[in-house]
C-alpha cells in the first residue's frame, strides 16, 4: 500500500466513526512541519526551551550514567531538526567519546538537512543516517548488537494513548539488549493554565495547525473542506494530564473526498478530535517504565520541572 493510499484509507475509517478523528501523525506534511517550527518559536509553547535547557545542561550528567564499556551508538526516533540533540552529542564529542550518531526518519529531505547540519556543527561526528519506517529499522538495529543508546524526545510520546504507549515500550524493548538504554522526553503536568496556553495561543498557529489537516485532505485526497466553517477547540483536563484538541464544525455541512469517491456529513457542532498531548507525573514515568519491563536510571528535568528527559534502562 502507498503512504497515500494508507492516508486515504485512515482517513475514511476516521470520518466515518462515530466520533470522528483524524490521527495527529498526519498533521507533519511539508507545510504542516512549517507550522510546527512556528509553533516551537511561540512564547506559550515551553517544551521546546524546556529540553533544550536539558539536553544543554545536564548532557554531562546524563553521559556519566550510561556504563557502556567500547564503542556504542545513539539511535534517534524522529530528530526533526537536531538542535536539541546536538546539544547532547557536543559534550561527547567533546570528550572524544567512540560512538555513532544513528538518525532515523521517514522523510530523505529531513535525514539529508539533518545530516548536513550536524556536520557542519560537529565535522568530527561519526553520523550513520537511517531512511525509513521505525520499526523496520528497529530489527535491522537489534540484529546489529551494538550497544545501544535509544532516543526519543521532543514529548511525542504524549501523543500515544496509553495502551499505545505500552506496545512502542515493547517495539523499543524488542531492539534493545540488557544494558542498553532508552532517553525519552515526558512533559510533565504543571499549572493548567499554563498547559492550556500552549496548546491554545492567542495568535491561532494551533488552530492553523489542525485547519492544515483539512487543507491536506483537500490536496492529497481531492477533499471539498471549506476550511473557514471549521474551528478550533483544545481542551486540557489537569486531573487525568490529557491535552485534547478538536476541529469543530460551525454549521451542518457536507464534505466530498474526491479520490475515494466518499461524502461525509457533518452536524453543527460536530467535532473531528485530532490529538492527544498527555502531560505525566513522574510517578506515572515510573509506572510506565515499570509495567514494560524497563528501571528507572533518571529523570533530568528543566529547572522549572514542566519537562523530564528520562533515562531508562534493561
Ligand atoms: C510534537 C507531539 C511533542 O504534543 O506538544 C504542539 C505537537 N501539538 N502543539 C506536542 C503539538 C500542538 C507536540 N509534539
Amino acid at each position: 500500500m502507498t503512504d497515500l493510499q494508507t492516508f486515504a484509507r485512515d482517513i475514511h475509517k476516521g470520518l466515518s466513526a462515530p466520533r470522528k478523528h483524524i490521527s495527529s501523525k498526519y498533521f507533519y506534511d511539508d507545510i504542516g512541519s512549517g507550522i510546527f517550527q512556528d509553533i516551537m518559536k511561540m512564547p506559550e509553547y515551553y517544551p521546546t526551551p524546556c529540553e533544550f535547557e536539558i539536553l544543554s545542561l545536564q548532557g554531562e550528567n546524563i553521559i556519566q550514567r550510561l556504563a557502556f564499556k567500547g564503542p556504542f551508538q545513539i539511535v534517534e526516533f524522529g530528530a526533526g531538526d537536531g538542535i536539541k540533540t546536538r546539544q547532547l552529542l557536543k559534550k561527547l564529542v567533546e570528550r572524544q567519546v567512540d560512538f555513532t550518531y544513528v538518525p532515523i526518519d521517514i522523510s530523505a529531505k529531513a535525514i539529508e538537512e539533518l545530516t548536513a547540519n550536524m556536520l557542519s556543527h560537529l565535522p568530527s561526528l561519526k553520523i550513520s543516517p537511517m531512511i525509513g519506517n521505525y520499526f523496520m529499522m528497529m530489527e535491522e538495529l537489534a540484529a546489529s548488537g551494538v550497544p545501544s543508546l535509544l532516543l526519543f524526545l521532543g514529548g511525542n510520546i504524549g501523543n500515544y494513548e496509553a495502551q499505545e504507549v505500552n506496545s512502542l515500550l515493547a517495539d523499543f524493548r524488542k531492539c534493545m539488549n540488557p544494558g542498553d538504554y532508552l532517553l525519552t522526553g515526558f512533559d510533565l503536568q504543571k499549572n493548567p493554565a499554563t498547559v492550556r496556553c500552549a496548546y491554545d495561543d492567542p495568535k491561532g498557529i494551533t488552530k492553523a495547525f489542525n485547519i492544515n489537516l483539512l487543507h491536506r485532505i483537500n490536496r492529497e485526497l481531492g477533499g471539498s473542506f471549506k476550511t473557514n466553517q471549521f474551528d478550533f477547540y483544545s481542551h486540557y483536563n489537569p486531573v487525568n494530564g490529557e491535552v485534547r484538541s478538536y476541529l469543530v464544525s460551525l454549521v451542518p455541512q457536507k464534505v466530498h473526498v474526491g479520490h475515494i469517491d466518499k461524502c461525509y456529513d457533518f452536524e453543527r457542532n460536530e467535532l473531528i478530535w485530532t490529538e492527544l498531548s498527555k502531560k505525566y507525573t513522574l510517578t506515572e514515568i515510573e509506572e510506565v517504565a515499570a509495567a514494560n519491563g524497563f528501571r528507572v536510571v533518571e529523570h533530568f528535568q528543566d529547572c522549572k520541572a514542566y519537562f523530564t528527559d528520562s533515562l531508562w534502562t534493561i
